[in-house]
């Protein structure tokens, strides 16, 4: 009875080594690397704060901070990406995504909204979402940064940051990113925030590594 036991734990160590192995094996598949990240505000103050257009934990993490890596070529496919229109705001108000994605407006209000996005100054387009209309296409043409702004409530404000691969990623609550998959390489990897600005840095990608990357924005952002 003892012997089949120790068999049995023996068996069942090399069945999980194996499917941690094939992990491994699947996270690194296609080569390259990773990065795990952190945003953080200087000089946190142990509060939090809890505006849209800034949010930031208690430890000092940044949320709603988009990361971009720039020169990494390929044949990428771009994923489609949404913004509702709830209770008088853009969900989610900061998104990223690759030149040619769609970007679908959806009005979960039973109000008028207008939809107004711009590059800079150059207005993007610019319809009306009655209540009775629930989704409206548009398309990501360009790269760079756009706004959105609805001329009804000039209180919602979205942003769109338009990229050229798919390494990127928005930070979460704690100020936390992740990008997986990043070909080996040194790349300048970007930090941008609506109030805070953009922030930027070299990292080098080994193949089957991680790579940590900190930013830390000053609180008069730059
Ligand atoms: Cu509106």
């Amino acid at each position: 009875m003892k012997d089949i036991f120790k068999l049995n734990t023996g068996f069942m160590t090399i069945a999980l080594l194996s499917v941690v192995m094939a992990l491994n094996t699947q996270i690194f598949a296609n080569g390259g690397g990773k990065i795990l990240g952190k945003v953080k505000l200087a000089g946190a103050t142990g509060k939090a704060l809890t505006k849209p257009e800034l949010l930031v934990s208690a430890k000092g993490g940044v949320q709603n901070v988009v990361l971009t890596i720039a020169g990494i070529e390929g044949d990428f496919k771009a994923d489609p990406i949404t913004i509702d229109q709830k209770n008088k705001a853009y969900v989610p108000r900061i998104s990223v995504s690759m030149v040619g994605s769609e970007l679908t407006f959806l009005n979960s209000d039973a109000i008028l909204h207008n939809v107004h996005g711009y590059s800079g100054v150059e207005t993007l387009y610019n319809f009306a979402m009655p209540k009775f209309l629930k989704k409206k296409a548009t398309k990501l043409e360009e790269s760079g940064l756009k706004k959105i702004r609805c001329d009804v409530h000039q209180e919602m404000i979205a942003y769109v940051v338009v990229t050229d691969n798919p390494h990127y990623s928005i930070t979460n609550e704690a100020g936390l990113f992740q990008i997986d998959g990043i070909p080996a390489g040194t790349y300048k990897i970007k930090a941008w925030h609506e109030k805070l600005g953009s922030l930027e840095q070299e990292v080098t990608i080994t193949n089957g590594e991680k790579s940590a990357v900190i930013f830390e924005f000053s609180p008069e952002g730059k």
